[in-house]
């Protein structure tokens, strides 16, 4: 049998990792062959839900769980870490600005990125997915030095299914039907949905998404603000923000990310940018990424016309500014 591995959660005590767990356990993201040790770090007034969660995890009987730690603390919740999804941020209040939000979190993604730097081990995967998803992931880079760049990324994968789920929904076909969607820039409702490359197969035919649904209007506009308003509709509609799906959008991730993506397929994550399609290096940008033996690389060559560029620089000149306001506040 395969020696356990250090899965890290953050936030544990919180509604998406609640579905996240046991998608985790039930060996959905590291192999049914993969057993686990689980550590879930939370703030130290949810640990008394932490204690629930674990016996609900005790209750599952799941034979991968070799051994659950709880804790408020980081050196023990990133010692020997080989995977981390880092769930916990602050959450937005009434009367916050965007700022202090920032400030909050600047904080916690500090304090996270130094203690990953000195317990995790080197080879670690790092996904974020509480918000603003790209920037904390810039500071907690930013702080864990030690730690390859490439091991570093923020979750887009939800938009990316989203985007998935509106194609194959408008051609009434399976989600599964549509590949090679992209999600561009910041996890944001300034993101880039682009479906110019996808595709949609149709009776065993794979065929442009574009050609497929003939109505360019809709996709250069309609298709793009669903999307990237999807979340703020899920709130209004519940009351509380998309738990489930983000949660199944991280499995995927980071299942694609260990065990790899199909041939010509490729997904969205978030990673530290080498300066491709003319983003600035070092800033989290989602691009379609194809994965091998455990590495990503960036999808190269897709066209750019004056359209795409202007949305790509748009939303990285957001991104561009929540780096100045947090690398601000990391001094603060
Ligand atoms: P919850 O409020 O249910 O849970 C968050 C948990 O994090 C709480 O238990 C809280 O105590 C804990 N926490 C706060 N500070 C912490 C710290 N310093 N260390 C450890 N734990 C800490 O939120 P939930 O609905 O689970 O969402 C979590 C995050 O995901 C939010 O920031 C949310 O905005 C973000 N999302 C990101 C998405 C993405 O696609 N990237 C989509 C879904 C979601 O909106």
């Amino acid at each position: 049998q395969k020696e356990p591995i250090h899965v890290v959660i953050t936030g544990a005590a919180g509604q998406i990792a609640y579905s996240l767990v046991y998608q985790i356990c039930n060996g959905e993201v590291f192999g049914k062959d993969q057993p686990l040790i689980l550590h879930l770090l939370d703030i130290t007034p949810m640990l008394g839900v932490l204690q629930g969660l674990v016996m609900e995890i005790d209750d599952c009987s799941i034979p991968l769980v070799k051994g659950v730690v709880t804790t408020d603390n980081e050196e023990q919740a990133f010692k020997d870490a080989d995977a981390v999804f880092l769930v916990g941020a602050m959450p937005r209040k009434e009367g916050m600005e965007r700022k202090d939000l920032l400030t909050a979190n600047v904080k916690i993604f500090k304090s996270q990125g130094t203690a990953i730097d000195k317990f995790a081990k080197k080879t670690v995967k790092i996904l974020v997915v509480g918000n603003p998803a790209n920037t904390n992931c810039l500071i907690l880079a930013h702080f864990a030095p030690s730690i390859p760049r490439e091991n570093f990324s923020c979750l887009t994968r939800l938009d990316h299914n989203r985007a998935k789920a509106q194609i194959a929904s408008r051609l009434k076909v399976s989600p599964d039907a549509v590949k090679n969607v992209i999600i561009w820039g910041n996890h944001s409702a300034t993101q880039f949905p682009d479906v110019r490359s996808a595709t949609v197969n149709v009776n065993g035919t794979d065929t442009p998404v574009y050609d497929a649904i003939k109505d360019d209007q809709w996709l250069k506009s309609d298709f793009i603000s669903i999307v990237q308003k999807r979340g703020a509709a899920v709130i209004a509609a519940r009351k509380l923000s998309s738990a489930m799906s983000a949660a199944k959008a991280s499995c995927d991730h980071m299942r694609d990310w260990w065990q790899g993506t199909k041939e010509n397929e490729w997904v969205s994550m978030g990673v530290v940018s080498d300066g491709s399609y003319g983003v600035e290096k070092g800033l989290v940008y989602s691009y379609p990424v194809h994965i091998k033996n455990g590495r990503y690389s960036i999808v190269q060559g897709l066209p750019v016309d004056d359209w795409a560029r202007e949305l790509l620089d748009k939303t990285q000149k957001e991104l561009l500014e929540e780096k100045t306001d947090a690398l601000k506040a990391t001094s603060s």
